[in-house]
Order: C-alpha cells, then sequence, then structure tokens
C-alpha cells in the first residue's frame, strides 16, 4: 500500500487507519474537503479506537434498521459533505442506486468551489444527478442560521429521510422538526446530531455505508421492513454504545 509515495507495510498495525487518513488528505488538497474536516476525522478515530475500529453488533443493529427505514421511504436523500465525498465517494453512489435515494451536497463551509468539487467527484464515480449545488440550493430549513440551512426544493426539503453522515447537531434538530426521519453516522455517541437523530449509526463511515449497501441489498425483499424500524431504540442504542466504548460490553 502507497501512501503519498511512501510504501506502507500492509502488516502495519496501524495500516488502514493510515490509509483511510490519507483519503481524507488526498480529499482536502483536491478541495473536497474543508480544512475543519481534518480535525473533525481527529475527533472520529478517537472514538473508533475506542470502538476496536470495527462494525459492533450494536452499530449493525442500527445499519440494519436504517436498511430497512431507506427502503421504506418514499423520498430518500442522502446528504453529502466534503469528509463523506473525500472518504467515500463511490459506496454513496452505490448506496443512492440499491436504495432509490437522490443525492444532495450539503456543506457547513460552504464555498462554490467545493460544492462544485464535491458534485464532480460524485458524477466520477458514476452520479447521475447530484442535488443542491449553487443556485439549485434555493429552499431554507427554517430556523437554522448555518449554511447548511440551504437545501434544494427538490431534495432535501421534500424528502421524508434524510441520511447525514458527520452532521451537526444544529441541522439534524431541524429537520426532525420538519418531521423527517433522520439516520445518522457519526462515531460520538454524546453528540447532539447522535442524540437528535431518529437512528444513529455509531460506525466510521467508511465501513458503516458498505454494510448499508450490504444491508439493503439482504432486505429489498422482506416483508418485516415496518417491524424492523418499530423495533429500534436510538436512545437504548446510544447507551449501549457507550458502554463498548467503556468496555462494559462487547
Ligand atoms: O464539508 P463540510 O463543510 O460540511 O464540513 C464537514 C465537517 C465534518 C467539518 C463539519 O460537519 C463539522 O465540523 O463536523 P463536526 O461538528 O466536527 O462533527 C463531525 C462528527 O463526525 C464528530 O462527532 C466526529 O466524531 C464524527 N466523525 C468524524 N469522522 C468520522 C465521524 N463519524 C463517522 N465516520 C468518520 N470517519
Amino acid at each position: 500500500m502507497h501512501i503519498n509515495n511512501i510504501a506502507v507495510p500492509p502488516d502495519h498495525p496501524r495500516a488502514k487507519s493510515l490509509y483511510v487518513r490519507e483519503l481524507l488528505v488526498s480529499g482536502f488538497r483536491r478541495g473536497l474537503a474543508a480544512p475543519e474536516g481534518l480535525i473533525a476525522h481527529g475527533r472520529g478515530e478517537a472514538y473508533d479506537y475506542l470502538l476496536g475500529e470495527r462494525t459492533t453488533e450494536n452499530a449493525q443493529l442500527a445499519i440494519n434498521t436504517a436498511a430497512a427505514l431507506l427502503l421504506l421511504s418514499t423520498r430518500p436523500v442522502i446528504s453529502v459533505n466534503g469528509n463523506t465525498a473525500a472518504l467515500c465517494p463511490g459506496a454513496v453512489v452505490e448506496l443512492a442506486k440499491v436504495t432509490g435515494a437522490d443525492i444532495e451536497v450539503n456543506i457547513f463551509y460552504r464555498t462554490e468551489e467545493r460544492e462544485e468539487a464535491i458534485k464532480a467527484e460524485l458524477e466520477l464515480h458514476g452520479a447521475k444527478r447530484v442535488l443542491g449545488v449553487g443556485p439549485k440550493a434555493s429552499a431554507r430549513i427554517p430556523e437554522l442560521h448555518s449554511e447548511r440551512r440551504r437545501v434544494d426544493p427538490d431534495g432535501i426539503y421534500t424528502a421524508d429521510t434524510v441520511l447525514v453522515p458527520l452532521e451537526d447537531g444544529d441541522r439534524t434538530e431541524a429537520l426532525v422538526k420538519m418531521n423527517k426521519t433522520v439516520i445518522a453516522i457519526d462515531l460520538n455517541p454524546l453528540s447532539r446530531t447522535s442524540k437528535a437523530a431518529n437512528i444513529t449509526v455509531v460506525d466510521n463511515i467508511v465501513r458503516a455505508i458498505p454494510s448499508l449497501i450490504e444491508a439493503t441489498r439482504k432486505l429489498k425483499d422482506s416483508t418485516s421492513l415496518k417491524k424492523i424500524a418499530d423495533n429500534f431504540d436510538n436512545r437504548k442504542n446510544l447507551e449501549d454504545a457507550i458502554k463498548i466504548m467503556k468496555g462494559e460490553i462487547k
């Protein structure tokens, strides 16, 4: 494996983590991720370390529930920020295909250049339609003052379910107030996003989105989707995630 032209032995104990870190650095250099995204990633790494850098059973339960909800939705939208575009653009496009979701660019540190770069990256990975770029983000989420309030009237504004990886708490709360089902992917089980979302997947996005694709494929013809969704308790799931990080349960 080569990172910045330096060979990282595949048996290096931190090889995977170093590789993911480098994906983000490369995404930053290519104008996808904001500099603040590098800091956010470091915070995520710390939680991931406590999780054992694996998809726990607890996260898998949230992933299965998220898959069921995406399949039950009539207008699901995947919200994409700079970190997501840098870390797993291909998986986002694949997830959109298997769930029938739209993809919308929504960034906190909004610049036209970064919106366009993220859109181009998603298109490079096969996206046919990317919402929320430039004047298309003409609708506003009420009571929200950050740049995240600008959304596409054909996308997040009218969606019934929104998948928000690496999100900030304000918008999650505002989307829930708009009666949308919010699925968050956030390694921090203590964050406002994690607490406000209807379903929180406490897992690294680089593992969570591929697992979500797999779960969606498995559940596609299931007749128990509603039952799966109804049985999920986000509060308990977050409490369990904290217990896992404290080493109290597996
Ligand atoms: O591209 P932009 O402009 O929208 O900016 C994106 C960032 C991530 C910089 C922005 O949304 C931000 O500042 O986010 P926060 O408030 O720092 O929150 C990011 C959350 O994502 C934190 O709780 C991190 O623990 C978590 N996180 C970081 N990396 C990962 C992650 N969760 C899952 N997978 C990761 N790889």
